[in-house]
C-alpha cells in the first residue's frame, strides 16, 4: 500500500512536470482577438510591407518591384506630406524612424535605404546578409526580422547587428512586420498567416497571440499575397492600427482577451 502511494505521487509529479512542460512550450501564451475601432481608407494600389506612426505622421513602405515606395501622410487628415518610389528592381520591406533616419528594408537585395524622416530623400544606404522583413526602433536598437523565428538587433545608425533573440515557442514562426510598442513589447505578424504575436524581445517568449483574422473578406483574386502587412501603434494609446497588402481599408483595432 505504502509503496502504491509512493508510486502514485511520483506518477503524479512526473506528469505534473511533463504537462507544465508541454504547457510553456505549446500553449502558456494567451489567446486575443481585435476589436475593431474604426476604419480608415487605404490605397489598394500600395503592397504595404511596413507601417510605423511617429507623432502625426504615418510611414508607410511598399514593396513589388518596380512599384516600392515609401510614403508619409498626416495620420489626422489623411494629406500626404512626401513620397518616394525605390530604383527598381528593389523591393521595398519594413520601415522605422530611428532619431534622425528613416530605416527601410529590402526583400533580398541586402540593402536598407536610410531616408531623411521629413522629405523621404535618401542619405545613405546600409548592407546587411539574409532578407530583410521587418524593422521597428525600440530602446535605441533597431529590431529587424528576416521570415525567421528570430529578431536581430541592429545598431540605430551604422545598422551592424548587436545580438539577437529567437523565440521560446512557436517556432515555426515566420516574423514578418514589427511593431515596437509604448511597453517594450514588439507586435509581429506570422506570414502568411493572419496571426500576430505579442513577443517579449529580451527573453523570446510569446506574451500573447493574437488572432487578427476576418478583417479582410478574401475575394480569391490574385495569388493570395493580400495578406495582413502593417502594424502600428497609435501613441500614446492601447490602438493600433492594422494594413495589408493592397487592402482597401486600414483598421483601428485594440488587442482584446479571447
Ligand atoms: N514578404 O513580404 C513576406 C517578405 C514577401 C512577400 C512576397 C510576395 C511575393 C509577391 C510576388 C513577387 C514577384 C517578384
Amino acid at each position: 500500500m505504502k509503496r502504491n502511494r509512493r508510486t502514485l505521487a511520483i506518477g503524479v509529479l512526473v506528469g505534473l512536470v511533463v504537462w507544465g512542460g508541454c504547457g510553456a512550450a505549446e500553449d502558456a501564451s494567451p489567446a486575443m482577438n481585435v476589436e475593431v475601432v474604426a476604419t480608415q481608407s487605404h490605397d489598394p494600389r500600395a503592397f504595404t510591407q511596413g507601417l510605423e506612426i511617429d507623432g502625426d505622421v504615418l510611414y508607410e513602405g511598399t514593396g513589388l518591384p518596380g512599384a516600392s515606395s515609401v510614403r508619409a501622410t498626416n495620420r489626422h487628415t489623411g494629406e500626404e506630406l512626401a513620397r518616394v518610389a525605390l530604383p527598381a528592381p528593389y523591393f521595398g520591406e519594413g520601415l522605422t524612424r530611428a532619431g534622425d533616419t528613416l530605416w527601410q528594408l529590402t526583400w533580398k537585395d541586402h540593402t536598407a535605404f536610410a531616408r531623411d524622416p521629413r522629405t523621404l530623400a535618401e542619405i545613405g544606404r546600409a548592407t546587411y546578409e539574409g532578407e530583410g522583413w521587418g524593422l521597428c526602433t525600440r530602446a535605441g536598437r533597431l529590431v529587424m526580422s528576416d521570415g525567421t523565428d528570430t529578431l536581430t538587433f541592429r545598431d540605430p545608425v551604422t545598422f551592424a547587428p548587436t545580438g539577437s533573440t529567437r523565440l521560446t515557442s512557436n517556432n515555426t514562426a515566420r516574423l514578418n512586420e514589427l511593431d515596437c510598442a509604448e511597453d517594450g513589447s514588439v507586435y509581429a505578424n506570422d506570414w502568411p498567416s493572419d496571426r500576430i504575436l505579442r513577443i517579449d524581445p529580451d527573453s523570446g517568449r510569446v506574451l500573447a497571440v493574437i488572432d487578427a483574422s476576418g478583417l479582410l473578406p478574401r475575394t480569391a483574386v490574385g495569388m493570395g499575397e493580400d495578406t495582413l502587412n502593417g502594424i502600428a501603434q497609435i501613441p500614446g494609446t492601447d490602438r493600433f492600427l492594422l494594413a495589408g497588402k493592397n487592402w482597401p481599408t486600414t483598421y483601428e483595432v485594440r488587442f482584446v482577451p479571447a
